[in-house]
């Protein structure tokens, strides 16, 4: 028999350099073991993203067109009242959305890492099944990339992008877990195949020198020419294991109160304005916002609408209001959050005096003139909640200009970009529906 008939399938025409690149990746750990141990990871930890991420979206109350992006066509899923409680909801379901991302990435790049010889899989297109499933890997693999350089190119405010993150984030999630979908229920039999090929706990003894390549696969991941070991399995795992421990390590502080907050290295700098009452962080500070320091003296004024009827409070007709005090936490859909103790006007005694004894809604306004920022629309079970308030002071003191001074929202579970600082205006609805 002639030699190159015998051969594999490199017997076949190939482009110059294909046969060298694929002799180039000559791990040993890479195989179908390492793949599936990997795999089982982001199985089981990337539906929890991917709900917290959706759950994330529901919280910004899509009902009143205010969840980014807006208009998002046949995808819009039903919504539902984001509830008041647990009053640390939001801090946990968008921390854990942002945190479980960052954890992630070693793991992701580890698994890409096992499985790079079959992107340069020669021939290209062997079949239509193949082409399909190359297709879902390209959607799988640039999903998953573009929802981790979006998400922490936001979380560290580089918009280095052109175009609205929110959009490419919500869309590309999207396209992300319909492959992800499609993968595992291509590779589910596999993934357990090879799991039980090895098992963990002998794996994680084996020392490299002890390492040998698994047997050649029909996905062709264990290289055609391995090297010899230089990392053994355990290796591979603690390595890709130790970079995430790493990361979540500098992440988790960010949410947290105490002194682990100072652990949250990877947290954007210049946001934490040093010790008292009011140095919890800042997202945007009232310089940045355009708020100028006359709109919030002694002629500030919020005006109360509904019910036909129009008041208008100073902030001593505010603070001789009843008060109430609250511990809530402000949660930014960045991932970090703490909890305050908050003092002021429950929100509704300020719609019953407006004359709105039973609010549909309240559409909250700054005193800012435009922007993402300038009003927000709380739904009912938002308004009546008893700790739901117009915050005038904070930790026993003033608010501090930052925090929103003269007058802020603070609501129990609502995002803090809906948490609406240096309040001008605040509309209620009556509920029409009987
Ligand atoms: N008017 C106004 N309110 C605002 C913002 C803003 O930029 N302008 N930022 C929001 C965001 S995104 C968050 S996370 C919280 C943060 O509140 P803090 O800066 O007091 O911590 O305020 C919210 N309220
Ligand atoms: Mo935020």
């Amino acid at each position: 028999m002639s030699p190159y008939r015998s051969g594999r399938r490199d017997s076949a025409w190939k482009p110059p350099g294909v046969d060298a690149v694929e002799r180039s990746w000559r791990s040993p750990l890479r195989g179908p073991w390492l793949t599936a141990v990997y795999g089982s990871v982001l199985l089981i930890a990337l539906p929890l993203v991917i709900i917290t991420g959706l759950l994330d979206y529901a919280a910004y109350g899509p009902r009143f067109d205010q969840a980014f992006p807006t208009h998002v066509g046949w995808l819009r899923l039903p919504t539902f009242d984001w509830p008041t409680r647990p009053s640390w909801l939001f801090r946990v379901t968008q921390g854990l959305h942002v945190t479980l991302g960052i954890v992630l990435i070693p793991v992701v790049l580890g698994k890409l890492w096992s499985v790079i010889p079959k992107l340069f899989a020669w021939p290209p297109a062997r079949s239509p099944a193949q082409v399909l499933e190359r297709l879902t890997l390209l959607l799988l693999v640039g999903g998953i990339l573009f929802q981790i350089a979006t998400g922490v190119l936001n979380i560290q405010y580089a918009y280095l992008f052109g175009f609205d993150f929110y959009t490419a984030h919500f869309f590309g999630a999207w396209v992300f877990t319909g492959a992800f979908v499609a993968h595992v229920i291509i590779k589910f039999p596999r993934l357990v195949t090879a799991l039980r090929s090895r098992p963990l706990s002998a794996e994680l003894r084996t020392p490299p020198a002890a390492t040998r390549p698994e047997p050649p696969d029909p996905d062709g991941l264990v290289a055609a020419d391995p090297g010899p070991a230089t990392l053994s399995r355990r290796g591979a795992v603690g390595l890709v294991g130790g970079g995430a421990l790493l990361l979540g390590a500098l992440t988790i502080g960010q949410s947290l109160d105490g002194p682990l907050r100072h652990t949250a290295l990877l947290l954007p700098r210049g946001r934490q304005p040093g010790p008292g009452p009011n140095g919890f962080p800042v997202n945007r500070t009232v310089a940045a916002a355009g708020v100028r320091p006359e709109q919030t003296g002694a002629g500030w004024r919020l005006t109360l609408h509904g019910g036909g009827r129009t008041v208008t409070l100073d902030r001593p007709g505010l603070l001789a209001m009843a008060q109430h005090t609250a511990a809530l936490p402000i949660a930014c859909v960045e991932g970090w959050s703490t909890r305050q103790t908050w003092t002021g006007v429950r929100l509704r005694d300020l719609a019953a005096l407006a004359g709105v004894a039973d609010p549909a809604s309240a559409r909250v306004s700054s005193l800012e003139q435009a922007g993402l920022f300038r009003t927000a629309v709380l739904a009912s079970n938002q308004v009546l909640d008893p700790d739901s308030l117009l915050a005038l002071r904070v930790n026993g003191v003033d608010l501090s200009p930052d925090h929103g001074y003269p007058a802020r929202v603070i609501v129990p579970a609502l995002p803090g970009v809906h948490c609406t600082k240096w309040v001008a205006e605040i509309d209620f609805q009556e509920r029409t529906d009987g």
